[in-house]
């Protein structure tokens, strides 16, 4: 019989390609959106399968959108990946990315443990949890304690919490995700590769003339996008749910980041980089570097992209966007699209 999959945060990066991947495995993909005054449907557009969702409107914040996008989907697994992402935004917003990214799972939780308690659940945790930790370089582990340094990932510690609590006593099947960094081509360009990439590009085509960043030395464990929402499928195919560290287990600093990017356009960083204090924040975690040897163990995932490969992609594929744009080829994210209307679910005029 067809799976059926529903994704909260369908049209963020993670969602756009495990959506893919799950398409591919045959799954019948249901996806929430939030309702917005620019649609922001390119991601699915990029990769082919806009009009292949069916689309629920529904926000993390608001229970009754979520208990109405489970009953109308009736799913076999959930991915919890909506979230307030960005960790340097969670200092200005703390309250909302709390809500969202925190009390957003609980409701997720609530709802499955209420509604149907076989529905297998995904949480998007992440590595931000572990704060700075000592002795990163072994490789941070499912058991390696956890101090988060920002308001996001306090809300995503609490949901990780929460899974472990629903999990152990409903005997609800949750598994969190320790997911480190992971980039790709559809990268919001508000994270540091994606805007350094973009930004090489952009200069490499004379088309501006400096970047500005903040905490240069900071390291992290970066790896490609596509290859981690396999890990976070695999692991609600096991006979028994559990949390997984997923890594690359290499760290590099945001410097190496601009080396790789911009040597691969053929420009020297130095003459256009400049650190701007703005982008630095109240507190950073300086080092990551994940050790997903249980990952391995249990459902064999290993990362197969390097990290020079990962950037020169990334740099690759924002050069060729301007190049073409240039050439004035309009893209998805220059003319929005939106899915045709017979993939949006509504409740419709009362019977
Ligand atoms: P992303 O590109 O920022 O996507 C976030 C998604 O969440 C978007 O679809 C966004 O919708 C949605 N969203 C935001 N607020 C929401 C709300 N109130 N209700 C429902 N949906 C909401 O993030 P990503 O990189 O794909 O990451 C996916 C998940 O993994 C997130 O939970 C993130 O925190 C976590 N994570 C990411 C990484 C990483 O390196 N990428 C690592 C560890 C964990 P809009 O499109 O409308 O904004
Ligand atoms: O790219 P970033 O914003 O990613 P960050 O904070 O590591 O968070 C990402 O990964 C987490 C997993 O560990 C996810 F949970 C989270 O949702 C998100 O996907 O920043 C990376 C590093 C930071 O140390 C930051 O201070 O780069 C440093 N940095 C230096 N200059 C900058 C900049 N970050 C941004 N965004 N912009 C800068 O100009």
């Amino acid at each position: 019989m067809t799976k059926r999959a529903l994704i909260t945060g369908v049209t963020g990066q993670d969602g756009a390609y495990l959506a893919k991947f799950l398409l591919d495995q045959e799954y019948e993909v249901f996806g929430t959106y939030r309702r917005s005054s620019t649609p922001n449907f390119w991601r699915l557009d990029a990769l082919g399968v806009i009009d292949k969702i069916n689309f629920l409107h529904a926000d993390l914040n608001d229970m009754a959108s979520l208990l109405e996008a489970v009953t109308v989907s009736e799913p076999d697994e959930i991915y919890n990946l909506g979230a307030q992402s960005f960790v340097g935004a969670s200092f200005e917003a703390p309250l909302l990315t709390g809500d969202v990214d925190g009390l957003g799972a609980a409701r997720v939780l609530e709802v499955v443990r209420s509604i149907n308690p076989k529905i297998r659940i995904y949480q998007a945790s992440s590595s931000e949890i572990y704060g700075n930790v000592a002795n990163v370089e072994r490789g941070l582990t499912e058991e390696t304690p956890m101090l988060p340094v920002s308001p996001y990932a306090a809300g995503k510690l609490y949901a990780y919490n929460l899974v472990r609590i629903y999990r152990e006593g409903y005997g609800l099947f949750a598994a969190n995700g320790i997911l480190f960094n992971h980039e790709s081509p559809l990268r919001g360009l508000e994270f540091v590769t994606r805007k350094i990439t973009n930004a090489a590009a952009q200069i490499s085509l004379g088309l501006r003339n400096k970047l500005e960043l903040g905490n240069l030395e900071a390291r992290r464990d970066w790896g490609f996008a596509a290859e981690y929402v396999q890990a976070m499928w695999k692991m609600l195919q096991l006979d028994k749910p559990s949390d997984y560290v997923i890594a690359t287990g290499s760290s590099y600093s945001v410097q190496d980041v601009l080396v790789t990017a911009f040597e691969s356009l053929g420009i020297d960083w130095q003459k256009y980089v400049t650190v701007d204090k703005r982008q630095m924040r109240p507190l950073d975690v300086h080092n990551l570097v994940g050790d997903s040897s249980k990952a391995k163990a249990d459902f064999d995932w290993n990362p197969a992209t390097s990290f020079k490969e990962l950037i020169e992609s990334m740099a690759a594929a924002d050069y060729d966007r301007w190049r073409r744009r240039i050439d004035g080829e309009v893209f998805p994210w220059d003319a929005p699209s939106y899915p045709s209307e017979s993939v949006f679910l509504t409740r419709g005029p009362q019977k």
